[in-house]
């Protein structure tokens, strides 16, 4: 791959620059190469999720996350961990057992912490402990999800009551006092209604924790941007700087771009329309003082924008919303992630 990748790019102006990754693709020579060329930083996309993990209840399996660790230490990247509490890629027994009742639960997640933590504790030195716990926000316009007050109704939930999120912080705390504490989530960086309001609950969350002295150091924007949805800076600059205030850091964990429904014929003009709103959110995040940045995935051949039957287009068109199209060539996206780590432009 010609030219210095994003990785190098970021890390002159004090930046870290990574992506997801998938340890079943990196014997694929060209995805490992992309890798290796773009990422300092890398982040599970799946290997770190209690499904992959702990299987079986009490059967840990990390070799898949093993096959992450030792690929980053071979090329001298870092891994952050993802995700110790969701409500997605549960194992079934997991599920069972979170339907038994507190004491229950409290047990597994006490035993996945002990084991998880333990064996990663040397090179994942950052970790979202919690991952989309706040609601979407209802109404007759926006995306309605199943909500217990202005928390997102899950199994851990319904286990534990609102204080898990709390719990989990405090758990990860107790077991690796200088782990960085990354609470995660999406839908907080478009001018809507529907983004106004989840920043207002995230906010509210952080506060409570940070006024509590729950131990939370940074929150992770997911950044799964979409087209669709209009984009000022003000409202989601205002909004990371509340976060600064309380006293977090912030990362972007999981760039990509959902395209709109309607696209232009020419592909430029779909990347170039792709581009500007990749320079634009991650400018705004840079100059609130984000230091970490990753794209989900590095190519639009691994992008679960176009794996996924939800998000994946239906009029033939597939989603170009990483910065490097399916065949490994660098797109406008590239291009901006660049010129903002550069401070050019935007
Ligand atoms: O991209 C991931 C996809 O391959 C997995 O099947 C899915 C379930 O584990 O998770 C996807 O990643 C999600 C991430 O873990 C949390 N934020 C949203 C991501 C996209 O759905």
């Amino acid at each position: 791959m010609p030219g210095e990748g994003l990785g190098a790019r970021a890390r002159r102006a004090g930046i870290l620059f990574g992506t997801a990754v998938d340890s079943g693709r990196l014997q694929d020579a060209g995805y490992a190469r992309q890798i290796q060329a773009e990422a300092r930083l890398l982040v599970p996309e799946w290997e770190g999720k209690w499904a992959a993990l702990q299987p079986e209840e009490g059967r840990f399996d990390f070799a898949p996350l093993g096959t992450l660790l030792d690929f980053a230490s071979r090329h001298g990247q870092q891994l952050r961990g993802h995700a110790l509490v969701w409500h997605q890629a549960m194992p079934a027994w997991l599920t069972t057992a979170l339907a038994s009742g507190p004491a229950r639960s409290h047990g597994v997640l006490v035993a996945h912490l002990d084991a998880v933590l333990a064996r990663t504790a040397p090179a994942i030195r950052d970790w979202d402990v919690v991952n989309e716990a706040v609601a979407n926000p209802g109404g007759p316009f926006l995306d309605e999800t199943p909500a217990i007050g202005e928390l997102r109704d899950t199994p851990w939930l319904r286990a534990l009551g609102p204080d898990y999120v709390a719990l989990a912080f405090r758990l990860a705390r107790e077991r690796d006092p200088t782990l960085r504490l990354t609470y995660n989530d999406y839908g907080l960086e478009g001018d809507t209604p529907f983004a106004e309001e989840k920043r207002r609950r995230v906010l509210r969350l952080l506060r409570r924790m940070v006024e509590a002295k729950v131990p939370v150091d940074a929150l992770g924007l997911q950044a799964h941007l979409q087209l669709d949805e209009p984009f000022r800076p003000e409202p989601f600059a205002a909004f990371l700087q509340e976060v600064r205030s309380l006293g977090l850091a912030l990362l972007v964990t999981e760039l990509d771009v959902r395209e709109a429904r309607a696209i232009p014929a020419e592909l430029a003009a779909r990347d170039a329309l792709v581009a500007t709103r990749v320079r634009a959110v991650v400018g705004t995040a840079l100059e609130a003082g984000c230091r970490t940045v990753l794209t989900w995935g590095l190519s639009d051949r691994d992008s679960w924008l176009v794996r996924d039957r939800e998000v994946a287009r239906r009029d033939g068109a597939t989603h170009r919303g990483l910065p490097l199209d399916a065949e490994g060539r660098r797109k406008p996206m590239w291009q901006a992630l660049a010129d903002a780590f550069a401070g050019r432009g935007g």
